[in-house]
């Protein structure tokens, strides 16, 4: 068990001014900020983030949301980080997220939904190496 995750606040949620409160729920639920960045991807990278989901349905909304402002992507670390940081963020869409959850709090709707975590040890490292380079993977 890996004690990384990776997340980004998504376009909806930098748009509306959460940043700031995401990133307070995020780190005094014992999450620790090893690497962050303020960015914006172009729809190319998005899609190639996203490429897993790329026969879903909803993928060219999905691509053209994540493209359309900026993001925070950030590699976290907590003992048990990617289940954990599962149940901080809540379930996909928000009106099925628990109480206090980050996207109970601040997501809109399924496809416009604040933040993203990693769902696997796995996923978390190829994500985390994505947006960061070894250097500031520290
Ligand atoms: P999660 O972000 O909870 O891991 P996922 O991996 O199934 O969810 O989907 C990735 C993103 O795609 C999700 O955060 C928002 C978008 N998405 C998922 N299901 C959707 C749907 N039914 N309609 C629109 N967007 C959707
Ligand atoms: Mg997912």
């Amino acid at each position: 068990m890996s004690n990384k995750t990776f997340t980004m606040i998504k376009p909806d949620a930098t748009a509306k001014g959460h940043t700031g409160a995401i990133l307070d729920q995020i780190i005094k639920a014992g999450f620790s900020i090893k690497a962050m960045k303020w960015t914006r991807l172009t729809t190319a990278q998005a899609g190639e983030f996203y490429a897993v989901h790329k026969e879903r349905p909803f993928y060219g909304e999905l691509v053209a949301f994540m493209s359309s402002g900026p993001i925070v992507a950030a590699i976290l670390e907590k003992d048990n980080a990617v289940a954990d940081f599962r149940t901080l963020i809540g379930a996909t869409d928000p009106a099925k997220a628990e109480e206090g959850t980050i996207r109970k709090n601040f997501a809109s709707s399924v496809g416009e939904n604040a933040v993203h975590g990693s769902d696997s040890d796995e996923n978390a490292a190829i994500e985390g190496s994505f947006f960061f380079s070894g250097l500031e993977r520290f």
